[in-house]
């Protein structure tokens, strides 16, 4: 099969798009990977090709040795993938050490792919060894509600765990471990994956702060519609804050126990504090 006429890179072609149509990726803002199935990976070999040099990742991944992935490429803007597809994303190969990768498909006019490379990778071993190789996918994006709440609430988990929750009713269902945040860092390095990657073992999502959002799931389906309840909430709370600086009723700590009791979730305790 070739490569653009396999379902998974149709359906990560369409998360690029619409991430794009959210306004969520000014410019080459954002990035996104996968984990390929074998299965997947065999069903396009005719197209990969095995010559390119190993390059390095910037960190170790040893839970992923061996493993295909599917990500955008630096520099490539979201609204071109869709466009040209095999000019903006890639398949890379990692080594058998976790530590190096190579392309074996797409950027076919030359680049390398995403910036945030140690980043994805390091999320993704975390999903994979936490979720039993379920969580494929990491999307990183820049919504405008969530970032500006980094500007004035604590960046304090346990804050922007509950201030989402409130906001509205879906979002302790949607994300029921809660949210991370991660403190402003340098884009792009090791410091900043490994702090992500910490919080992954607990959450499906991180904010990073005054810069964005990545958030992980089994499919591309989920991961997208996290992103999109996440930056939902972060908008309605930012009416709410413009508004008026207090609210006058909200979603209480007992509403939430009622929830869990009823829709089957567990809520950690540590966020249904009293305010
Ligand atoms: O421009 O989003 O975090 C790509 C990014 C870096
Ligand atoms: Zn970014």
């Amino acid at each position: 099969m070739k490569v653009l006429d396999a379902a998974f890179v149709q359906g990560f072609i369409r998360v690029c798009d619409d991430g794009a149509r959210m306004n969520w990726h000014e410019r080459n803002g954002g990035n996104l990977s996968y984990r390929i199935k074998p299965e997947e990976v065999e069903s396009v070999k005719e197209e990969l090709a095995f010559d390119k040099p190993w390059q390095p990742i910037g960190t170790s991944v040893p839970n992923l040795a061996g493993e295909f992935f599917l990500v955008t490429g630096t520099g490539r803007f979201f609204r071109n993938v869709i466009l040209d597809p095999a000019a903006n994303i890639c398949i890379i190969e990692v080594d058998e050490k976790g530590e190096n990768f190579r392309i074996c498909w797409g950027l076919v006019n030359g680049g390398r792919p995403t910036s945030e490379l140690p980043s994805h990778l390091m999320n993704l071993e975390v999903k994979k060894l936490v979720t039993n190789g379920r969580y494929r996918v990491v999307y990183h994006a820049h919504p405008a509600n969530t970032i500006a709440l980094t500007f004035v609430l604590p960046l304090e988990d346990k804050v922007f765990t509950r201030e989402l929750w409130e906001a509205m009713t879906e979002c302790p269902v949607v994300f029921p471990a809660g949210v991370g945040v991660v403190k402003w860092m340098v884009p792009g390095g090791r410091e900043v994956a490994v702090a992500t990657s910490e919080l992954m073992k607990k959450y499906d999502v991180a904010i990073w702060a005054h810069h964005g959002i990545f958030c992980s799931g089994e499919d591309f389906d989920t991961t997208f519609g996290l992103m999109h309840t996440v930056e939902k909430a972060a908008d309605i709370l930012v009416r709410v804050m413009s508004m008026s600086p207090t609210k006058r009723q909200t979603i209480t700590p007992r509403n939430f126990r009622d929830l869990a009791a009823d829709f089957k979730l567990t809520l950690p305790e540590e966020f249904l504090y009293e305010k």
